[in-house]
């Protein structure tokens, strides 16, 4: 290996996308704001270089994220089938912002007999090695980081369209510019985004003022379901099936909603327990003190960062519930 990893994979990957004629560009189920920005950017900047591209989305994305797109692009299972992604003669996947085959779901096994390149870039720990070119960093605050440096390293223009993807990609993967991993490198792209047309304000009223009445109603469910444990260290939360039929909001409606209650001082550890559809339970976890909730996660083979992570666990969601609280309390100090 030379001295500059990073750099010798950037100018593989150009390599590869130069290469490509018909390229399949996704993320991980249940897209956030990192994945979809970094999608829609991958998707302008790779169409400027005449790639023929497809985007394809493993789980419906929230509605607020949806002025990314010209056209939302189609969600394998419904719109888009694994038998018409054989047909598509794609001689390039690119997966952004996750390196985990279970966030894939079908497109793992895809991938497995389609025999297609695959270029990674993400930012998460977990690592499957999916990649046969892989640009991976830990230390970039969210996927979109990467994804400017790779446009710049190619020497492609950024667009307007594109700086506001990126813009949300990188400002909704740091909670807009407060948790641990803003650093000096985000704010400088974030600086060069709004120089080439990203409009902050607009995005950030579009994004975080801009709830339907279903959402907060799910919120305010949420924030009745919360209970703290440990001298308020751990905050839990949890929303049923019945909790979205009331409601009427969607699954997608829960993004961020566990950041509320960090806001309360004692807390140093939250999850949030979702009962899915399919009945599984979906735990997501976060950090603001010393607990690695990824490794948590990853006893129940999630996945994700030291300070936020996630996984499914089994049902009921008291059991699900208990499972987290006792690894939450091997790990806070001083617990009795
Ligand atoms: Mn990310």
């Amino acid at each position: 290996m030379g001295k500059l990893p990073g750099f010798e994979n950037m100018r593989k990957a150009i390599e590869t996308i130069k290469a490509a004629c018909r390229i399949l560009v996704t993320s991980h189920r249940k897209p956030d704001g990192d994945a979809l920005g970094c999608m829609a950017a991958l998707d302008a900047a790779l169409r400027r270089q005449g790639k023929d591209v497809q985007l394809l989305l493993l789980s419906p994305i929230p509605s607020w994220y949806a002025f990314l797109f010209d056209r939302l692009p189609p969600i394998l299972g419904e719109a888009m089938t694994v038998d018409r992604l054989t047909a598509g003669g794609y001689d390039l996947v690119v997966i952004v912002d996750t390196n985990s085959r279970n966030q894939l779901k079908d497109l793992a096994g895809w991938l497995d007999k389609a025999h297609v390149p695959v270029l990674v870039i993400d930012h998460h720990a977990t690592s499957d090695r999916l990649g046969s070119v892989e640009i991976t960093d830990t230390t970039a605050a969210a996927a979109g980081v990467l994804v400017h440096e790779l446009i710049q390293s190619a020497g492609w223009s950024v667009t307007p369209d594109m700086a506001t993807a990126l813009f949300v990609a990188v400002a909704t993967d740091t909670g807009w510019f407060r948790f641990s991993n803003t650093d000096a490198r985000v704010l400088r792209i974030a600086a060069q985004l709004i120089d080439a047309g990203a409009d902050p304000a607009a995005v950030y009223a579009r994004l975080y003022q801009n709830f339907t009445s279903e959402r907060f109603a799910l919120m305010t469910a949420m924030l009745d379901h919360m209970s703290l444990h440990f001298d308020g260290r751990y905050a839990a939360q949890y929303l049923t099936a019945e909790d979205f039929r009331r409601t009427g909001a969607a699954y997608s409606d829960t993004e961020d909603l566990i950041s509320e209650c960090q806001r309360i001082g004692s807390v140093q550890v939250a999850a949030i327990f979702v009962e899915q559809q399919d009945g599984r339970i979906r735990c997501s976890l976060r950090s603001k003190g010393a607990v690695n909730v990824r490794a948590i996660a990853e006893q129940f083979g999630g996945g994700g960062h030291t300070n936020a992570a996630g996984t499914f666990l089994p049902a009921p969601i008291d059991h699900a519930m208990s499972l987290i609280h006792d690894l939450i309390a091997s790990r806070l100090p001083d617990v009795p």
